[in-house]
């Protein structure tokens, strides 16, 4: 029996994804390196530092480690800027009623989310108090792949991590869920997304009937 949902934040409840690749894509062509969306896909999921070094990874420079936090620091400052007018009319669709839904159910709602700016985003969209418990960076040492953020998310829920449904659109974080021990809803590509249990295209196709009994 499942008795919790945890959702990641950016790319399933709102498209802050789109966002970060913006905000990258103006550093990549600032220090010179070749960056579209398809490498994009790989950042996903991958926090700040993480996906600063696969960028950097693509040109031949070297960076000293305070270099790179400038850089990583610019690159948040015009991300900020991008998200600054967000209000609850970015919420993807079907993502309130996949909420609700599961409130509904009578499950419990995490949010595993690796963004530094995770409660702003939520904040602006108006939605924090849907969850019971939101695991942010600044609350584990390991960002996704390593299951770390799902497990905080499970143990500080109450549950156990096979009771948790998790719900991601990036191909490090359905790793995440599934390195959890939980299974893995992954909204999205279905070739790109191939490791989740499941794939939906979007949220208003997530259906927390299927999963009760
Ligand atoms: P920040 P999620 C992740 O959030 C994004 O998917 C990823 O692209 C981003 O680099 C990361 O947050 C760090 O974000 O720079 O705001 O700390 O998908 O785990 O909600
Ligand atoms: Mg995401």
């Amino acid at each position: 029996t499942y008795k919790a949902v945890i959702f990641d934040l950016d790319g399933v409840i709102t498209d802050t994804a789109h966002y970060h690749y913006l905000a990258w894509k103006k550093l990549a062509e600032q220090v010179g390196v070749p960056f579209d969306e398809v490498f994009n896909e790989r950042l996903k999921g991958v926090d700040r530092m993480g996906s600063l070094n696969l960028i950097l990874a693509q040109g031949s420079a070297t960076y000293t480690e305070e270099e790179k936090v400038a850089l990583a620091t610019q690159k948040n400052a015009h991300y900020q800027e991008l998200i600054s007018t967000m209000s609850p009319a970015d919420l993807l669709p079907g993502a309130v009623e996949a909420l609700d839904s599961v409130r509904q159910a009578g499950l419990k709602i995490g949010l595993a989310s690796v963004s530094r700016n995770a409660l702003t985003v939520l904040t602006s969209l108006g939605i924090t108090d849907k969850f019971d418990y939101i695991v942010d960076a600044s609350k584990i040492a390991r960002g996704k792949p390593d299951p770390e953020i799902f497990l905080t998310a499970a143990e500080r829920l109450g549950v156990k991590p096979e009771e948790c449904i998790g719900v991601e659109d990036a191909v490090a974080g359905v790793q995440s869920i599934k390195a959890a021990g939980m299974y893995a809803v992954g909204v999205g590509d279905p070739a790109v997304l191939s490791q989740a249990d499941q794939v939906i295209a979007s949220l208003t196709a997530f259906s927390i009937a299927d999963f009760l009994n």
